[in-house]
Parts: C-alpha cells; sequence; structure tokens
C-alpha cells in the first residue's frame, strides 16, 4: 500500500490531481489507512500497538509525500506563471496622451499673475447670479434701456445667467473694508448672453474683471494698467486704443480695442474691415455704483474694467473664428500645448 500510495504520488502531475484524488483515495475516510485504523478495535488487544503504530506510520509517510509533492507542483506552476507573465519593463511603453490647460485657461492665468504681481486679489463669483448684483447694483434699474445692451438668459425674474462678470464688483465692494486699505481685485469666470454665434461672439464667454477703490484714484491709472497690461500680453506687434464708451456702471467709460491680425492694408475680415477688435470695457466706477454697495463715493472712487479673454486669445494665436475654442476637437486645442 505505502509503495503503491508513493509512486502513485510520484506520477501525479497537477495541484489538483493531488489535493482531490490521490489524497482522497489514500487518505479519505473510505480510503484503505482509514479504514485499517477503524478495523484495528477488532484485532486481539495485543496485536493493537503494533498494526496502530503501522498504519500510522504509512499514513505519515503518505501524508509527507503528499505535501512534498504538493510543494513542488505549487512551485513549477508558479515558476510557470512568473515565466509566462513576465513584463520586459525595459520595452517602451504605450505612450498616454498627456493633457494641458485650455488656451482661454493659460491666458486667464497670464492675465492673473500680471495682476497678482500688481497687488490685486483674485475672487471668484456665481455663474447664476441674482438680478440685483448683476443689474441693480450695476446702476442698471429694471427698466434701464441698456439692459438690451446684454441679452440675458434669465432663469426666473430676479436669477439670471450672469451676462457679465461685473456684479463682482458690488459683490466684493459691499463686504470690503477699507480701513484695512484700497481694493485691489481681479475676477476670472465664465459669463452668458443671447448673443448670435459668429466669428467674434459667442454665447458663453469668458471675462476678467477688475476693479481698484481707493483714495485719489484718476482716469491716468486706469490708461496706465491697460496699457501695461495689453502691451505685456501683447507686446509691441500690436497697437492698442482707448475710445470713449458708455456703460451704466461707469463714468467717462472707455473701450479698448487692439489692431486685427490679419490686416493687409485693405481691410480686416475679422474685424468687420474696420481694423481693429474690441476687447475690453473700462471706465470710473459710477457713484452711484459705490453708494449703492455702501461705499462713501466723496471720499472713494477708482476704476473698473471687463476684458475679454476669448478675444486676447484670438488676436495672440491669430485665430480667426471663437467657435474654434468651444468646438472640443482636440487637433485644434493640441496646438495651444
Ligand atoms: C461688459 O461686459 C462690461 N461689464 C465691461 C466693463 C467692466 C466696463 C467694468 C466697464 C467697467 P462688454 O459687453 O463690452 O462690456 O464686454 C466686455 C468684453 O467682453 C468685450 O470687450 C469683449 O472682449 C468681450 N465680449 C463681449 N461680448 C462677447 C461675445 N459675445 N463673445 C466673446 N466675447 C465677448
Amino acid at each position: 500500500l505505502r509503495d503503491d500510495g508513493i509512486a502513485q504520488i510520484n506520477q501525479a502531475t497537477d495541484v489538483n490531481e493531488i489535493t482531490k484524488e490521490i489524497k482522497v483515495n489514500l487518505l479519505g475516510k473510505k480510503g484503505p489507512i482509514t479504514q485499517a485504523l477503524r478495523g484495528i478495535k477488532d484485532l486481539p488487544v495485543e496485536k493493537r500497538p503494533e498494526v496502530g503504530s503501522y498504519a500510522n506510520e504509512i499514513r505519515d509517510e503518505i501524508q509527507n509525500a503528499l505535501d512534498a509533492k504538493l510543494t513542488e507542483l505549487e512551485n513549477k506552476a508558479l515558476e510557470a506563471q512568473l515565466v509566462a507573465e513576465k513584463i520586459d519593463v525595459t520595452l517602451p511603453s504605450t505612450p498616454v496622451a498627456k493633457g494641458h490647460p485650455h488656451v482661454i485657461q493659460s491666458i486667464i492665468d497670464e492675465i492673473c499673475d500680471m495682476f497678482i504681481g500688481m497687488g490685486y486679489e483674485v475672487k471668484s463669483g456665481p455663474e447664476v447670479e441674482e438680478d440685483k448684483y448683476n443689474f441693480e447694483m450695476m446702476n442698471l434699474p429694471k427698466d434701464h434701456p441698456a439692459r438690451d445692451m446684454q441679452d440675458t438668459f434669465y432663469i426666473t425674474k430676479e436669477i439670471l445667467m450672469r451676462t457679465q462678470t461685473s456684479p463682482m464688483q458690488a459683490r466684493t465692494l459691499e463686504k470690503h473694508d477699507f480701513s484695512k486699505g484700497p481694493l485691489k481685485m481681479i475676477s476670472p469666470g465664465v459669463v452668458y448672453r443671447r448673443d448670435t454665434d459668429d466669428p467674434t461672439h459667442s454665447h458663453q464667454f469668458h471675462q476678467v474683471e477688475g476693479i481698484v477703490i481707493d483714495k485719489n484714484i484718476t482716469m491716468g491709472d486706469l490708461k496706465g494698467t491697460l496699457e501695461y497690461l495689453l502691451h505685456q500680453l501683447f507686446g509691441n506687434k500690436y497697437d492698442i486704443r482707448l475710445r470713449p464708451s458708455y456703460f451704466p456702471f461707469t463714468e467717462p467709460s472707455v473701450e479698448a480695442d487692439v489692431t486685427c491680425f490679419k490686416c493687409d492694408g485693405k481691410g480686416c475680415d475679422v474685424c468687420k474691415h474696420s481694423g481693429w477688435i474690441e476687447v475690453l470695457g473700462a471706465g470710473m466706477v459710477h457713484p452711484n455704483v459705490l453708494k449703492m454697495a455702501g461705499v462713501d463715493a466723496d471720499v472713494y472712487g477708482g476704476f473698473a474694467f471687463g476684458l475679454g479673454p476669448d478675444r486676447f486669445a484670438m488676436l495672440k494665436y491669430g485665430v480667426e473664428d471663437i467657435r474654434d475654442f468651444y468646438l472640443n476637437d482636440v487637433r485644434f486645442l493640441s496646438q495651444f500645448n
């Protein structure tokens, strides 16, 4: 029995055969050894110890042979698996596409860095905004005709998708403690208008709002800041002009234009043949805006501006259609990596 059992074990070639067949056959409840050990009680008393210890000895030998074979087969299986699953770490890997910020986000970051360098703080505000902040506190009461300048997506009568980042002027003015120093803030974000999409207009675009309020701030400070900003971003490659304009929340108001990138002397397609593209609105903050936010307009004053980074990106990179920024075509966007 022992020799036969050990021979069976030695011939086994896989783990299952050992654990499920041979082990059960030899050492299981119905196997010869268990049966022999059970039969001991029927032997004469004096024979029992001898037969018992012999049967136990055979059982232990078989058990040891089984354990040894099992370890050997398991090791072999592991080795085979290691060979089969070997990874050659020296092989070149499949390249993983790496993302990068959207070109407009990069421009916004560049603008923010520039203003942080001039001591401004950066704040963000809600895109779903109250009529109160978007219009009323910006000196645009309910029936004001200038509301038509920014065609609005209303959610309810009092809630809307902000048409400009200017509500952040009212929100920060309301909270600012002037005893601690002047207000110098910029606020980038997305705005929405019921504009018809065309090469220079999108119904969803970005703005960066800026506001500086202190004692003795002049239009000269505004002009210097805007010229610094535009020259930093565009270099001397483009001409810049400030043109009188109208905004209900600034007086006086200006708009800044930058020369188009595709002007050939006869005109510029993108700029409707004027040769200029408007990139920002600005002005001296209207005293009504200060008063409504609880600021003493006799003591404090300053300037504000709202610029369009989408238009900046068009100029900087010679993109002729603003809609390209929103189509999410990776072939287009990856140029700006
Ligand atoms: C405003 O939105 C004012 N809030 C700006 C302002 C702030 C003036 C503070 C004074 C003081 P305007 O509607 O002109 O102004 O928009 C500002 C800029 O946003 C424009 O110069 C332009 O660069 C950009 N812009 C406006 N409409 C669109 C549009 N549909 N698509 C892309 N950019 C746009």
